[in-house]
């Protein structure tokens, strides 16, 4: 996946029309929307073809898939079939569960993107301890997408230094969580950034700053 302007825009405005005008103001700067549970709680999965029909953007799904394999299997064909390019998987369920995801996206010729270590100070407590072993468990099993943390860069770069700089890293916690922009993009390949943009009264602007500054 290629990441125009080394930016994914996270969507988490919560209905469609507003999501929509902001994705149309950023339109030109970017070609890949992040979108999770807000989004397609609030509006169903259509979320996803009104992205792609109507800018053309590639769409990850942030649906942080940890359930047993079975359940997986069924998260991740509803995601596919919707239109999606690409789902965000936890790492910390198991190789099995992960594994689901992978062979699903196989199926159709998307791709898994594994969370390691999560952005948020409550991710110390548990997760960060078994991150590096889920990097490893990704690089074991082949996967070549990850998403780890821009307000950890000591962490970021552990992750980079074990999946290899073949791999691609996007990183959550740009902006509003305090990663900074440019520091991130030394350890990975793109930033995921949400409300510095969708919050901002002039998205556009907020977005060309962002990339002036890197
Ligand atoms: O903080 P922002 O508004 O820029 O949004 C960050 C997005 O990335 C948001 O969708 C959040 O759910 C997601 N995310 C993290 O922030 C941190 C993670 O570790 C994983 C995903």
């Amino acid at each position: 996946m290629n990441f125009k302007n080394d930016i994914i825009l996270a969507m988490d405005l919560m209905d469609l029309l507003s999501a929509y005008e902001v994705a149309e103001k950023v339109s030109n700067y970017i070609n890949t929307i992040k979108i999770g549970y807000p989004l397609t709680l609030a509006e169903g999965l259509k979320s996803i073809e009104v992205f792609k029909e109507n800018f053309d953007f590639n769409v990850i799904c942030d649906y942080k898939v940890a359930d047993i394999p079975e359940t997986n299997s069924k998260i991740a064909n509803l995601t596919f079939q919707a239109g999606a390019n690409a789902i965000i998987s936890h790492g910390f369920v198991g190789e099995d569960s992960v594994k689901v995801c992978v062979d699903v996206a196989d199926n159709y010729n998307g791709e898994v993107f594994l969370l390691t270590e999560m952005s948020h100070p409550g991710a110390k407590i548990f997760i960060q301890g078994v991150a590096d072993d889920i990097a490893k468990m990704g690089v074991d099993m082949g996967i070549k997408n990850y998403v780890a943390p821009s307000t950890r860069i000591e962490r970021l770069s552990d992750i980079r230094d074990i999946v290899g700089k073949d791999s691609f890293i996007i990183s959550p916690g740009v902006g509003t969580q305090g990663g900074n922009p440019k520091d991130t993009l030394k350890h990975a390949d793109a930033l995921i950034i949400g409300r510095s943009i969708y919050n901002s009264d002039n998205p556009k602007k907020a977005i060309a700053n962002i990339i002036k500054s890197l």
